[in-house]
C-alpha cells in the first residue's frame, strides 16, 4: 500500500514552559506524518489517544508500561530542570522544548532523533548512546551533558525507546491507522480578486481548501501555458486535519480573460480542476 511505501516521520513534541520556580507545566502531543495520534496535557497522568488505533499493535500491558515509562520520565525531568536552573542560576521564565521520535523508511530501515530547545534554540541530543551538546551551544550546557551522561539507566531506556520501541509502534500504527492515513480528501476551490497590485493591474488569486494529504499542485495557466508569475502561498492547516493553498498572479486587466487556475492532487485521480477567470461574472 501507499503508506508502506513510503517515508513516515513520528515524532513527540513537548512544550515545558516554566513561569517561575513554583508555576510550570508540560503539555505534549504526537503526530505520526500530517496527522496527531496522541495528546498529553499537563492535567492528565497519561498520554491519550486521540485515533481509535492510536495503541498501534501493542497490546495493553505493554501500553501500561509505556505510560509509567513517560509518567516517571515528566515529573523527573521537571524535577531535573528546576535542579538545572538553581545550579546555574538560569533565569525564568524558561521554555524547554523536546522533539524525539523516528522516521520509519521502506524496507525496515529507521533514523531516530531527540533533540532539546532552551528559550527557543536547540542546546542538546541524544545520539548514538550518549547526550551531546548542540554545535552552537552555550558552555553551561557541558556541564548538563556531563550530569545527564553519569545516568546509564536513563541512557539506555533512551536507546531501548529510540532503537526497539519507536519502530515497532510506527508500524504497528501503520496497519492499524491504515485506512486514516491513506484517506484522500478532495479539495474544493474558488476564484476571487485581490488588493489590486497597481494601477490597471489585477491580483487574481485561486483558493484551495479541504484537501488530504498535503502535496499538492496548483498553478495559474493560459492553455497548457503555466504562468511562471504564479506564487504560491504557504500551505495552512484548516484545523480539520486538511489544508488550505492559494495561489496568486499579478496581471495587467486586459490580459485576465482566458487564464485559468489548475489543480492537480492525489485526491483527483488525474481529473485536475481547472477554473477560468471571468466564469460567473469575475475579471
Ligand atoms: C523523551 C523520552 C526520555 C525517556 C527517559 C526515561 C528515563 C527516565 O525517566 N529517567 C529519569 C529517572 O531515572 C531514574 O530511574 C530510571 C528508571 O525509571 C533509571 O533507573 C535511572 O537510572 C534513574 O536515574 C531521570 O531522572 C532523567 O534524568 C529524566 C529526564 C531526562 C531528561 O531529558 N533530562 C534533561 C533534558 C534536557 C535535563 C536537562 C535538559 C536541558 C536543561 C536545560 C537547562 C534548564
Amino acid at each position: 500500500s501507499d503508506v508502506l511505501r513510503r517515508s513516515v516521520l513520528f515524532r513527540y513534541l513537548q512544550i515545558s514552559s516554566f513561569t517561575n520556580s513554583s508555576w510550570m507545566r508540560t503539555d505534549a502531543l504526537i503526530l505520526l506524518g500530517e496527522l496527531q495520534t496522541h495528546s498529553w496535557s499537563n492535567a492528565s497522568d497519561t498520554v491519550s489517544c486521540v485515533k481509535p488505533w492510536a495503541q498501534g499493535t501493542f497490546s495493553s500491558q505493554q501500553w501500561v508500561h509505556l505510560q509509567n515509562i513517560f509518567r516517571v520520565f515528566r515529573s523527573s525531568f521537571t524535577r531535573d530542570i528546576q535542579e538545572f536552573a538553581k545550579m546555574l542560576s538560569l533565569e525564568y521564565p524558561m521554555e524547554l522544548q523536546l522533539s524525539g521520535g523516528c522516521e520509519v523508511h521502506p524496507g525496515n530501515i529507521s533514523e531516530h532523533f531527540l533533540h532539546v530547545a532552551y528559550q527557543g534554540e536547540h542546546i542538546l541530543s541524544f545520539q548514538g548512546t550518549a547526550w551531546e551538546p548542540a554545535p552552537q551551544a552555550p558552555h553551561w550546557v557541558d556541564l548538563v551533558i556531563k550530569v545527564l551522561n553519569q545516568d546509564k539507566g536513563t541512557r539506555e531506556t533512551v536507546q531501548w525507546l529510540l532503537n526497539d520501541i519507536c519502530p515497532q509502534f510506527v508500524n504497528g500504527l501503520l496497519e492499524t491507522g491504515k485506512s486514516d492515513l491513506e484517506k484522500q480528501v478532495k479539495p474544493k476551490a474558488w476564484l476571487s480578486s485581490g488588493p489590486s497590485p497597481g494601477p490597471g493591474h489585477l491580483l487574481l488569486v485561486c483558493h484551495v481548501s479541504g484537501f488530504y494529504p498535503k502535496p499538492m499542485w496548483v498553478m495559474w495557466v493560459r492553455g497548457d501555458q503555466e504562468q511562471q508569475g504564479t506564487q504560491r502561498g504557504d500551505i495552512l492547516p484548516n484545523g480539520d486535519e486538511t489544508w488550505y493553498l492559494r495561489a496568486t498572479l499579478d496581471v495587467a486587466a486586459g490580459e485576465a480573460a482566458g487564464l485559468a487556475c489548475r489543480v492537480k492532487h492525489s485526491s483527483l485521480g488525474g481529473q485536475d480542476f481547472v477554473l477560468y477567470w471571468g466564469e460567473k461574472g469575475l475579471g
